[in-house]
């Protein structure tokens, strides 16, 4: 092939049942399986890939600054380049041209859906037929939890057995047509960089943590009787594993030495509201979830989030929500969404 291009857009997504630890840190494979929920367009990552003997260098650019690729954190994310390129047989130099959606204040890591549309676009640049869990497999190796936004819907991350890493990939459990009124009401705290990276942080978990050790055997009981309750439709059982999978996770962060403290004073506070409207409902109408860091995801049925809102506008402290759907998965754009200029072979500015 002369040259190769193509362009993708993929979500982030929000998981229920926490990944957190690694058993293989080279492979990316997971102590546990996780459970997440893609989520729709109104976050997103669009990534434009060219592969070319014209270029004579790799070039990776996100929201317009170029990448060094001799950064440990970026190069971890262009293996996916690598392994595809192999795949395909190609000796090309590659473009990477990628940009975040997101509201800059929203806090959240680009890493899933950038690692996620990346792989999509260069499968398709190189012309490579792969099946979800080929993508699966391949995203994982860039970042763990982007292997989830491969698929849209409700999604569950096998942890595996085998050491190669060829049974750990994600798999889809629930269509989002069967939970379309399922949301993420995204309420941001703090709009600071994380001091501890959730790879470093999950790695510190696993060699200081003793709490880390019993978590495995829960996470992988809450995966299972979470996929049960989607199957079954019961929001209250949902509910209540997302929280206690949060808390769990947050325990073993602080269990780490020296230790991982990601919930701030208004974190907490939006814990009591949440458990306050479920009490005084009598059944769970939310839950809280918090990833690496303070920001709450509260994850609610389109029905409650009047509810909801009402709750956490008596929480000081928070700065804006965002409220996101459940999303389809990542998806092909056509040529006129490319973001590469193909005359100048450069970022369209
Ligand atoms: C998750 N997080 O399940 C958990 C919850 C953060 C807290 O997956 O090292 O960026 O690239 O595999 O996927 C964040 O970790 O880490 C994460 P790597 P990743 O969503």
């Amino acid at each position: 092939m002369e040259h190769g291009s193509a362009t993708a857009t993929a979500s982030p997504n929000i998981a229920f049942v926490k990944y957190w630890g690694k058993r293989d840190e080279e492979l990316i494979l997971p102590y546990n399986s996780s459970v997440s929920m893609t989520l729709d367009d109104s976050l997103n990552t669009v990534t434009s890939v060219l592969f070319s003997k014209e270029l004579n260098a790799d070039r990776f650019f996100i929201n317009g600054e170029e990448q060094d690729l001799s950064d440990n954190d970026i190069a971890e994310r262009f293996k996916v380049v690598g392994i595809m390129r192999r795949k395909a047989g190609s000796a090309d130099h590659v473009l990477v041209v990628s940009r975040n959606s997101f509201p800059t204040a929203s806090g959240l890591a680009s890493s899933a859906s950038g690692t996620a549309a990346l792989a999509y676009a260069c499968s398709r640049a190189l012309g490579l037929k792969l099946s979800a869990k080929e993508l699966s497999i391949i995203a994982r190796q860039g970042s763990g939890s982007s292997c989830r936004s491969i698929l849209g819907g409700i999604v569950v991350w096998k942890k595996g057995r085998n050491a190669d890493g060829s049974d750990s990939y994600a798999k889809r459990i629930a269509k989002k047509e069967q939970w379309p009124d399922l949301i993420d009401i995204i309420a941001i705290v703090s709009t600071e960089r994380k001091r501890v990276l959730s790879r470093s942080g999950m790695q510190q978990t696993v060699e200081s943590s003793s709490l880390f050790k019993a978590r495995a055997k829960f996470a992988e009981r809450n995966s299972r009787d979470f996929a049960k309750a989607v199957k079954s439709k019961d929001f209250d059982s949902m509910a209540s594993i997302i929280m206690k999978e949060s808390n769990d996770m947050h325990a073993v962060m602080l269990d780490t030495y020296p230790p991982i403290i990601y919930l701030n004073d208004v974190s907490k506070e939006i814990i009591a509201a949440i458990h306050g409207l479920n009490e005084s409902s009598g059944k769970a109408l939310a839950a809280y979830t918090f990833d690496a860091g303070p920001n709450a995801h509260i994850i609610t049925l389109k029905g409650n989030e009047e509810a909801v809102r009402n709750a956490l506008s008596r929480v000081d402290g928070i700065r804006e929500t965002i409220t996101a759907g459940i999303g389809s998965g990542p998806r092909a754009l056509s040529e006129k969404d490319s973001l590469i200029d193909m005359e100048r072979l450069m970022p369209k500015s």
